[in-house]
């Protein structure tokens, strides 16, 4: 299943590593590519084991503002 999400509050290649790291560190996520400039990721993860929910979950508590898009 592929999502995307629109991630606001990240400022440099630093927040996008972040941000980058701790969705690929949730279990069943398999890709993880996340661009800085529109602020958004795309993720590539299996249903059965996370949910959209969860990975703007994760987000958020990286310190980022994250929505399903
Ligand atoms: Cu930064």
């Amino acid at each position: 299943m592929l999502q995307k999400f629109a991630v606001q509050g990240m400022t440099c290649g630093g927040c996008a590593s972040s941000v980058t790291r701790v969705i690929k560190a949730l279990p069943g996520v398999s890709e993880a590519t996340v661009t800085l400039s529109p602020g958004g990721a795309e993720v590539e993860y299996d249903p059965a084991q996370v949910s959209p929910e969860s990975i703007a979950a994760a987000i958020s508590r990286a310190g980022f503002e994250a929505q399903a898009a």
